[in-house]
């Protein structure tokens, strides 16, 4: 087990949906710490970076078009395990089959608008935070971490 950071979005449903502060609520309830966050427009660019592996896929246009077509919420969050764990929180990607109190699986319905992204491996988190928060994350102590690890 170890300390690690991911980088997670509201994706640009979920803004328009009003969902940033329940999606935080889940992340921060269960114990992770938001150590960088921002409301931004995203660029084509760094659309297609982000979605790099997806390139041949035939739904990578709609994607791209997609995380373009309004703001979205991005973050890094920090905590034990955070990367799976943060996973675990949205559930599977198609909504029509994540679990009941999972994100995705309360407030998601089709595949091309789920709500929420997450990194998926410690390659990908340091890759997308990198790319996304460039500008680097905010170290600070919260008193109730002794009572979580
Ligand atoms: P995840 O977001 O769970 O990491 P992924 O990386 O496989 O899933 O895919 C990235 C996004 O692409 C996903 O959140 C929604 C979209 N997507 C995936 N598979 C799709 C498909 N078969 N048709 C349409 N969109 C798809
Ligand atoms: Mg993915």
């Amino acid at each position: 087990m170890a300390v690690e950071k991911t980088f997670v979005m509201v994706k640009p449903d979920g803004v328009q949906r009003g969902l940033i502060g329940e999606v935080l609520r889940r992340f921060e309830q269960k114990g992770l710490k938001v150590v960088a966050a921002k409301l931004m427009n995203v660029p084509k660019s760094l659309a297609e970076q982000h979605y790099a592996e997806h390139r041949e896929r035939p739904f990578f246009g709609e994607l791209v078009s997609f995380i373009t077509s309004s703001p979205v919420f991005a973050m890094v969050l920090e905590g034990e395990s955070a990367i799976s764990v943060a996973r675990t929180l949205m559930g599977k990607t198609n909504p029509a089959e994540s679990a009941p109190g999972t994100i995705r699986g309360d407030f998601g319905l089709t595949i091309g608008m789920n709500i929420v992204h997450g990194s998926d491996s410690p390659e990908s988190a340091a890759r997308e935070i990198g790319l996304w928060f460039s500008e680097g994350t905010v170290a600070y102590d919260k008193a109730v971490d002794v009572w979580l690890a």
